[in-house]
């Protein structure tokens, strides 16, 4: 974990995290364990737990670690587990929908509290852009009161962008949102000084912009952005899936998903290309996290994704819900170049 970079991610195995010395875990600004819930050493760290199991591999669970070149300060406000360096502000918040039992749809109103909640905090303290959210919550696709999980969901996280005084289009962080087996909605989120680039592909209609037939409130989120730091530029892209214009193509195929979603990452690096104050990013240099419906698509997933991306490139295969019930793969990715004269 030795970085010039003023933020880095890494992949550890469990032992490999419980292994880090007291100087490197002041440096580490969170984690997201997936497959296996954290363990209890964490303390004050922020950690996501995505309860969701990891296909690929014999066993175990896997930790998804963000970590600053500085050592970090923690603080926790309105629920939220948050560390902060100079740059960067990365949180963790898990509502449980009990406590809005009272309500028709429980899952729009914890969105839009937990959201109303980041932004608090973000302005609070003094890292006002929200750079790339990743959400999973139960039961995505399950209809409850004649409206979809997820289609609820996106209702409170718009209603949250525009009641705390932000847009809900154009200049959106980038973000997931999957469905887990369990537990309640939790968010983690990354924020920075600097207002990030958003990045939006040629192929689909901006998600800002679907039309109501997928809901009555549009998913709040960019394709892609970029976010600058001092001598560094990040690339997050957005969970991305077999969707063109703004209908799902392939239905029932997941060869053809695979490869139509991969056909979208490499335009969002096109678009990206043409934005990047770095070098070009390639396919080959992202770290990517494929989402696969059914575990039975696994082998079938995995070969076309590799064939794409080559078989050295960084993946992680996680069975999840995908957000529309005809999606079966949905692919996020992120990338680290330098930046000169900053
Ligand atoms: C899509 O393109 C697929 O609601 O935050 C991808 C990334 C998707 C983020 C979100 C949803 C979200 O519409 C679904």
């Amino acid at each position: 974990m030795i970085e010039a970079m003023p933020v880095a991610h890494s992949r550890l195995s469990p032992p490999q995290l419980a292994g880090l010395s007291d100087a490197q875990r002041q440096r580490l600004l969170g984690v997201t364990c997936i497959g296996g819930p954290a363990e209890a050493w964490h303390g004050e760290l922020p950690v996501q737990n995505v309860a969701a199991p990891l296909l690929g591999r014999s066993a175990g669970a896997l930790n998804e670690v963000w970590y600053s070149a500085e050592s970090c300060r923690s603080g926790e406000f309105a629920g939220i587990r948050f560390r902060v360096d100079d740059n960067v502000l990365y949180g963790v918040l898990d509502v449980e929908e009990s406590a809005f039992r009272g309500s028709p749809l429980p899952l729009q109103h914890a969105a839009e509290d937990a959201y109303r909640r980041i932004f608090a905090l973000l302005d609070r303290e003094s890292y006002p852009h929200l750079w790339r959210a990743w959400n999973y919550l139960a039961d995505i696709n399950a209809e409850r009161n004649g409206l979809e999980r997820y289609r609820q969901f996106n209702i409170g996280r718009h209603d949250a962008f525009l009641a705390s005084g932000r847009l809900a289009r154009g200049n959106v962080p980038a973000a997931c949102a999957l469905g887990t087996l369990r537990g309640p909605l939790t968010i983690a989120f990354m924020a920075g000084r600097t207002a990030p680039t958003p990045i939006e592909n040629p192929r689909q209609v901006s998600a800002y912009e679907y039309p109501a037939i997928y809901g009555p409130r549009s998913p709040t989120f960019s394709r892609a952005a970029f976010a600058q730091l001092p001598g560094q530029e990040l690339l997050f892209i957005s969970g991305t899936a077999s969707i063109v214009g703004h209908q799902t193509t392939h239905v029932g195929d997941v060869a053809g998903q695979a490869r139509e979603t991969l056909a979208n990452i490499a335009a969002l690096l096109e678009s990206a290309n043409g934005k990047t104050r770095s070098t070009p990013y390639a396919l080959a240099e992202l770290s990517l996290r494929a989402y696969i419906r059914r575990a039975e698509d696994y082998p079938c997933a995995q070969a076309i994704i590799e064939e794409q991306v080559g078989a050295d490139a960084s993946v992680v295969y996680v069975q999840a819900d995908i957000c529309r019930s005809d999606l079966l793969v949905e692919i996020e990715a992120m990338a680290s170049h330098t930046m000169g004269n900053c």
